[in-house]
C-alpha cells in the first residue's frame, strides 16, 4: 500500500459495495448524503476524495482488503423526500444520485416511483435502503423494483434485513483496525444500509419503485439512495421486451423464485466480500461437546471439567477459539447462487435455454435441477451460454433449478494474497424454461 489511508480509505466501502464489478473503477462519485447529516469541512473531504481516488482505485484493485473505512466518512448535507402522488412512472420523483430520500408507504396501495438516468451502457446501479428513523436497520417490509423506460421490471429486491449474493449490507464488510477481532461499530445507520445491485444496459431513463411487501411496509417510512458507476461488462444487458426477473434474496431453496413457461427470466450473479476470524492453531481450547466451563451442570458424566483431550482416539472434542484477540482475518468473495422453481402437472417435456435472449459474459453456468426437495437430482453440471436442452418432467410436483457461475480453471481466490483471481463470475444472465406440453415419454 503506497498511499496513505487518508487518500485511499474512502474508496473502500465503495469498492466493497460495488463488488459486482469485475475491475474496480468509479467515475466522479460523491459519497451518499445522510439525511440530516451535517458533517464538517465537507469541501476538504470532497477535495481529498477526488485527489485520492485515482491512486486509491489502483491500490484497491490490487489489494481490496487494504481499503478500510466506512462510507459515512464522506457524508454531508441533508437529503430530500418523495412528493406524492408518485404512484405511476408519469408522476415519478426524480432521485438525484448519492443522497438519501425519505419516503412514506401510506398503505398497501401506495407505490413510490423515482427516476434517474444512466449516462452510458452497462452502468451499475446500487440502491441503498434504510427503514424509518426509529430503527434504520429494520429494512424488511418492502419490494424495490428497477424498471426500464417502458416500465418493464428488470430487477426485484425484497428489502429483507438479511441477505447474500448481490444483496448485502455495508455493515457486513467492516474491518476494525483499532481493535482487531472486534466487530466494527457503525458510526451512523448508513453502515447498515441494505444494498441492492443491478446493471443498467442502456443510457437513458430508468425507474425505481417502492411498495409494501404483503402489507408489512404499510404506514412506515423508509430511506432510499441511488448510486451509479461503470461496469466492465462488454455484452449488453438485454433488458427490454422481457417478462420477469429474479427476486433477491434467492440463495436458498426455500427462497426460490417461481417460473412460468415461456417467460424469459433475467438475473444477476453478484458477489459479497466476506471475512472470518482464524485463531492460531495453538490458541484453541478443546472442550467436550455442549460443555460450558461456566456451567457446572453441562459437564459430561464422569468429568470434573470441560477439557477434552482430542489426541485420545475416540474422543469427540470441539475446538473453541480462545478469545484473546490473537489470530488473523481471512477474506474472500462469496459468490451468488439463484434458486427458481417450476410447478409441473407432470407428463410434459421441458425445454431449457441458457443465455439465448442475449449474450452472457460467463464462460460456464452451473445448473442443478432437482425434483422434490433434493430427493431426485435430474441434472447437476456446467453448461455453456447459448446452449439449450430438454428435460422430461414425468411426475407432477415442483422442480427446483439452481444456477450459479462456474469457474473454468484456477482457484477463485489466491490462497497467498486472498485476492480474487477469477473475473468472469459476476454479471447479468438470462434463461427461459418452456413447456412443450408434449408427453415426456411418447405417451
Ligand atoms: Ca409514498
Ligand atoms: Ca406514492
Ligand atoms: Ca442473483
Ligand atoms: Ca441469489
Amino acid at each position: 500500500m503506497k498511499n496513505s489511508l487518508n487518500k485511499t480509505a474512502r474508496w473502500s466501502t465503495l469498492a466493497l459495495a460495488l463488488g459486482i464489478m469485475s475491475t474496480i473503477s468509479v467515475q466522479g462519485l460523491a459519497a451518499i448524503n445522510w439525511p440530516g447529516g451535517g458533517g464538517n469541512d465537507t469541501t476538504k473531504k470532497s477535495k481529498d476524495y477526488k485527489k485520492g481516488y485515482k491512486i486509491g482505485q489502483e491500490d484497491c484493485v490490487k489489494a481490496p482488503k487494504d481499503c478500510k473505512v466506512l462510507l459515512e466518512d464522506v457524508i454531508a448535507n441533508p437529503g430530500w423526500g418523495e412528493t406524492e402522488p408518485n404512484d405511476h412512472p408519469s408522476a415519478a420523483d426524480r432521485i438525484f444520485l448519492n443522497r438519501f430520500y425519505k419516503g412514506n408507504t401510506l398503505d398497501k396501495f401506495d407505490q413510490d416511483w423515482y427516476y434517474l438516468a444512466a449516462t452510458s451502457p452497462n452502468q451499475n446501479l446500487m440502491i441503498n435502503f434504510l427503514g424509518d428513523q426509529n430503527n434504520y436497520t429494520d429494512t424488511a417490509g418492502w419490494l424495490v423494483k428497477v424498471h426500464d423506460r417502458f416500465g418493464n421490471v428488470i430487477a426485484t429486491f425484497d428489502t429483507t434485513t438479511t441477505g447474500t449474493g448481490n444483496v448485502y449490507r455495508n455493515g457486513d464488510n467492516p474491518e476494525d483496525t483499532v481493535d482487531p477481532g472486534e466487530p466494527l461499530l457503525a458510526k451512523t445507520p448508513l453502515s447498515d444500509a441494505h444494498i441492492m445491485l443491478t446493471t443498467l444496459s442502456f443510457p437513458g431513463r430508468y425507474y425505481i419503485s417502492v411498495e409494501s411487501l404483503e402489507d408489512t411496509g404499510d404506514g412506515r417510512a423508509y430511506h432510499i439512495a441511488a448510486m451509479i458507476s461503470p461496469s466492465d461488462q462488454m455484452s449488453p444487458n438485454p433488458d427490454s421486451n422481457f417478462q420477469d426477473a429474479e427476486t433477491e434474496p434467492n440463495d436458498l431453496q426455500e427462497q426460490a423464485d417461481p417460473l412460468d413457461s415461456n417467460v424469459h427470466i433475467f438475473g444477476t450473479f453478484g458477489r459479497k466480500w466476506v471475512r472470518w476470524f482464524v485463531p492460531p492453531e495453538d490458541n484453541v481450547d478443546w472442550l467436550w461437546p455442549g460443555c460450558d466451563p461456566a456451567d457446572i451442570s453441562s459437564l459430561p458424566l464422569g468429568q470434573d471439567n470441560c477439557n477434552c483431550d482430542h489426541t485420545v482416539p475416540g474422543n469427540i472434542c470441539v475446538a473453541q477459539p480462545r478469545n484473546d484477540g490473537q489470530g488473523t482475518w481471512e477474506y474472500a468473495y462469496d459468490y451468488d447462487n439463484d434458486w427458481f422453481r417450476y410447478h409441473s402437472d407432470g407428463n410434459e417435456q421441458l425445454h431449457f435455454e441458457m443465455c439465448t435472449k442475449g449474450n452472457c459474459d460467463f464462460t460456464r453456468v452451473h445448473v442443478r435441477i432437482i425434483y422434490v426437495n433434493n430427493s431426485v437430482v435430474l441434472l447437476d453440471g456446467p453448461i455453456l451460454p447459448g446452449v439449450s436442452f430438454d428435460l422430461g418432467a414425468a411426475s407432477p410436483g415442483t422442480y427446483f433449478i439452481e444456477l450459479s457461475p462456474e469457474p473454468v480453471d484456477g482457484p477463485k481466490v489466491d490462497p497467498e494474497s486472498g485476492v480474487h483471481t477469477v473475473d468472469d463470475l459476476t454479471g447479468p444472465y438470462n434463461f427461459m424454461l418452456r413447456s412443450t406440453k408434449l408427453p415426456a415419454h411418447g405417451g
